[in-house]
């Protein structure tokens, strides 16, 4: 259903091809690894082979003795620099490299500098460790035990592995909502352990130039300003004289926020070597040492009445955060966004309690397309919800539909006190059934399951299944959301050249979504410069406006309203221009997109392009104002936007096999205003992909040794076209009331709202079985094992 491009739009929003791209498919990007410097080393990490184990010795002498070798770094050394430990953006510790004992099973040991990467890499088998194995925790269920082995005793006085209980909602209210309930429905939900997997490992080159003292490091990260000020923090360097250069990314999917030892590893390789020094991981190191997300153990009740209106939902959460707590989320909610989890629905009563405990395994970056855990949120709400249609013998449509929050209850307030900006959601709801021909798909599974229950039992079984996601993206405001400290705010710098042409500086940075396409639109649309004659810089800490970078799908809501509120400084600016050029009064003036014209006489006007001249030139200006067209701004968003959309799958399963196959797969998304749909479209799609990779395919295990089971794509699958059917989408827009173009965030909501659409169907496709649990990956073995054991019901209507 996506319109191919016929015609790029020339100025402002719609569809138009990628500038990017450009030099994307001609393979003439520059990521990290493009990056070359006269004289620059090459860094490689010893990682420790166990999960839990103290380091008895570590012997550096013969890798030292390697010709082409030029430094070999420890935790012995770094501690004596006092860096062998940083601190997290979640304000806990984690080493640097590992100085007592190691915590996860790739956690960096020792590093290597060498002339070239293989050099380095042989070098690292050369340094001899002598570990002494520990107990392991692989088991979040067990980490709170009596007398389970401390994974944390680097902490003082800590004597369990216990990191923090945080609680949302009322409790009470909760309670007496459930004792008044006709039904209720319990379910241990679990969202497993996964991994971004971008196509790009993460990596940096770290040059201090010696002459200078300037640092300069080419990084994969999604927020370059947040990393300069980290460094500046954490390894006391002047923050002017660092610059972060986040060139082309090539994926980042949440797993580029946050600070990894490697990057920091390369800043000491530059300084110990005095030369540039290349770290750049390969695939296992990204797979085994470096973010995860999920991981989150969740019991979810649900009361109703009899009818199937909702009264309440309680949580209980245990959180397995690896072993340094290094999850990205606004200091304010250690559990991320997690308490949005009442999701679309209108109730009065929420609780929910998250306890996280530390784990043998590799900590968390922000990770994974997440908007700060809402994804785990959703595919709560949303399994729930099926739950409850079951236990009613409800239609899961129907019990949607009987619960939603009404359009005319926006803004509205939710149990646990955010403010969801607008929505229609019954509207988005209704539209996806239409595309998916929902009453159809009803009639063809009591047809099929009528000629099973016969005794006729070839062939698949059809499934449909329905999730209906809310997401609350675009963070700050400031006041309430910081990450150590700073400020979710986002700058932008628009400079307009006396041509006409312009330059928009943004502090977001892009790993694929486009920007350089979008922000360029809406620059083009508040102004009427064509959106080709607008060129935008990102990704450089020197030449850009300070901001927090790009997760959470913040970059639209956030940068997008930085964008279009500078554009709009310059529109004003304008306006004082053309008065003195027209000599009429600027209250004369009326704006059409791309000029300013005399009210009741167009003719008389002056182009965007016409008034840049006249600014950078000798028109005499009226009193205070300033010549060109440039401005600057900060933009501190009132609120997050709450992008909404409904996802229905439609699956064919083999029982005898445990095959799932997604036959359809319909999203109706709502993102408010659409600067370009083609991009937007692009963004659900490589969501609703990312969602059938995790609701079919991966997981990243561990054995109860704490051993990865998952370090190459072997192991850990990733879904590909072949998995994936033709996307059939659909669109409402409801505007953000309080973003200045009406735009809510896009880039995750796929990811978000998918996987519980796929789960549902499995479970709905399995329903004569009355299987009602299952937990993701649904894989062929794992589906084949639901039904076994099962009798098949032959009397099911639906
Ligand atoms: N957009 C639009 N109209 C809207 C909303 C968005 O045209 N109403 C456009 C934007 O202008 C932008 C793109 O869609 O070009 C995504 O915008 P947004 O929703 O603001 O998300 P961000 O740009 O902040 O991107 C971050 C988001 C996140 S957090 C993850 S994780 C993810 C995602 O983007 N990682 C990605 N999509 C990704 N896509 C690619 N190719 N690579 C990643 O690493
Ligand atoms: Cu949570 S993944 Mo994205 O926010 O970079």
């Amino acid at each position: 259903m996506t319109a191919p491009v016929e015609e790029d739009v020339k100025v402002g929003f719609g569809r138009m091809r990628r500038v990017e791209d450009a030099r994307f498919i001609r393979g003439r990007g520059t990521y990290v690894d493009d990056v070359q410097l006269p004289g620059m080393l090459h860094l490689a990490i010893l990682r420790s082979p166990y999960a839990h184990a103290k380091i008895v010795s570590i012997d550096t002498s013969a890798a030292e003795a390697h010709p082409k070798v030029k430094a070999v770094v420890t935790g012995a050394t770094l501690d004596s620099l006092g860096l062998a430990w940083m601190p997290t953006i979640s304000y806990d510790t984690q080493a640097v490299l590992a100085t007592d004992k190691v915590r996860f099973q790739g956690q960096e040991v020792a590093f290597v500098v060498a002339e070239d990467r293989y050099s380095a890499r042989d070098a690292l088998e050369l340094i001899e460790v002598e570990y002494e194995p520990l107990p392991v925790i692989a088991d979040a269920k067990t980490a709170l035990d009596p007398g389970a082995p401390v994974i944390r005793d680097d902490k003082e006085g800590k004597a369990d592995n216990h990191i923090y209980d945080w609680q949302a909602g009322d409790k009470d209210k909760t309670d007496a909502a459930f004792a008044a309930a006709d039904v209720v429905v319990s379910e241990e939900i679990l969202y497993p352990r996964v991994h971004p997997a971008p196509l790009e490992t993460c990596g940096s080159v770290a040059h201090l130039d010696k002459a200078t003292g300037k640092l300069t490091v080419w990084t994969t990260t999604q927020a370059p300003h947040a990393h300069r000020t980290l460094y500046a923090i954490v390894a006391g360097l002047p923050e002017q004289k660092i610059r972060i250069i986040s060139p082309d990314i090539g994926g980042g999917f949440g797993g580029k926020v946050g600070i990894y030892p490697g990057y920091v590893l390369a800043v000491v390789g530059t300084i110990v070597t005095g030369k540039p020094v290349k770290w750049m991981e390969d695939r296992s190191e990204n797979l085994v040492s470096t973010a995860f997300a999920r991981d989150y153990h969740m019991t979810g009740e649900i009361a109703a009445t009899a009818d199937g209106k909702i009264l309440g939902l309680k949580v209980n959460v245990l959180a397995d955060h690896g072993a340094f707590n290094g999850v990205a989320q606004p200091t304010k909610y250690p559990a991320g966004f997690f308490h949005i989890f009442t999701g679309s629905y209108d109730y009065g009563a929420a609780w929910c309690n998250v306890t996280a405990v530390y784990t043998n395994k590799a900590p968390g970056g922000v990770a994974y397309a997440c908007s700060f855990r809402i994804t785990e949120a959703v595919y709560l709400v949303e399994r729930m919800i099926d739950a409850l249609a079951a236990k009613l013998d409800m239609d899961p449509a129907e019990l949607r539909l009987r619960n939603f929050i009404q359009e005319d209850q926006f803004p509205y307030t939710t149990p646990t006190g955010w403010t969801y900006d607008s929505g229609n959601y019954p509207v988005t709801m209704r539209k996806a059934m239409e595309i998916a021909g929902y009453e159809k798909l009803r009639e063809e599974q009591r047809a099929q399951r009528e000629r099973w229950a016969a005794g006729d039992r070839s062939g698949t079984l059809t499934g449909v299944g329905i999730s209906f996601f809310t997401e609350g993206v675009g963070a700050g405001p400031r006041k309430h959301m910081d990450i150590l400290g700073l400020g979710m705010a986002d700058g932008a710098e628009l400079r307009v050249h006396p041509t006409g042409k312009a330059v928009l500086r943004l502090s977001c940075q892009s790993q694929g979504q486009g920007h350089e396409t979008t922000f360029a639109q809406i620059v083009s649309h508040e102004l009427g410069i064509p959106t080709l004659d607008i060129e935008v810089v990102h990704g450089d800490t020197d030449q850009t406006p300070f901001g927090l970078g790009t997760y959470g799908s913040r970059s639209t809501p956030v940068s997008g309203g930085a964008t279009a509120v500078v554009a709009r400084k310059v529109r004003d600016r304008a306006k004082l221009v053309a008065a003195a050029m027209l000599e009429v009064s600027h209250e004369d003036l009326e704006w059409e997109q791309g000029r300013w014209f005399v009210k009741g006489d167009p003719e008389q006007g002056k182009t965007i392009a016409e008034i840049a001249m006249a600014a950078h030139g000798a028109l005499e200006l009226p009193e205070g104002v300033e010549g060109h067209l440039d401005a600057t701004c900060v933009y501190n968003p009132p609120d997050l936007t709450y992008p909404f959309g409904a996802y229905i799958a439609v699956v064919d399963v083999d029982p005898g096999t445990g095959v799932v196959k997604v036959r359809r797969f319909i999203a109706v998304d709502d993102c408010g205003t659409r600067i370009n749909p083609m991009i937007v479209e692009g963004q659900i799609h490589g969501g609703l992909a990312d969602g059938i990779g995790m609701a079919l395919m991966q997981v990243m295990a561990f054995d109860t040794d704490g051993n990865h089971l998952g370090s190459s794509f072997m192991d850990y699958l990733l879904p590909t076209s072949l998995e994936c059917p033709s996307w059939e989408l659909g669109e409402t827009v409801t505007p953000s009331p309080h973003h200045p173009i009406g735009a809510k965030g896009v880039g995750e909501s796929a990811t978000v709202g998918s996987p519980a659409a796929i789960v549902n169907a499995v479970l709905d496709a399995l329903k004569p079985w009355d299987v009602t649990h299952a937990d993701m990956p649904l894989t062929p073995a794992n589906v084949w094992s639901l039904t076994q054991g099962r009798p098949l019901r032959t009397d099911l209507a639906l």
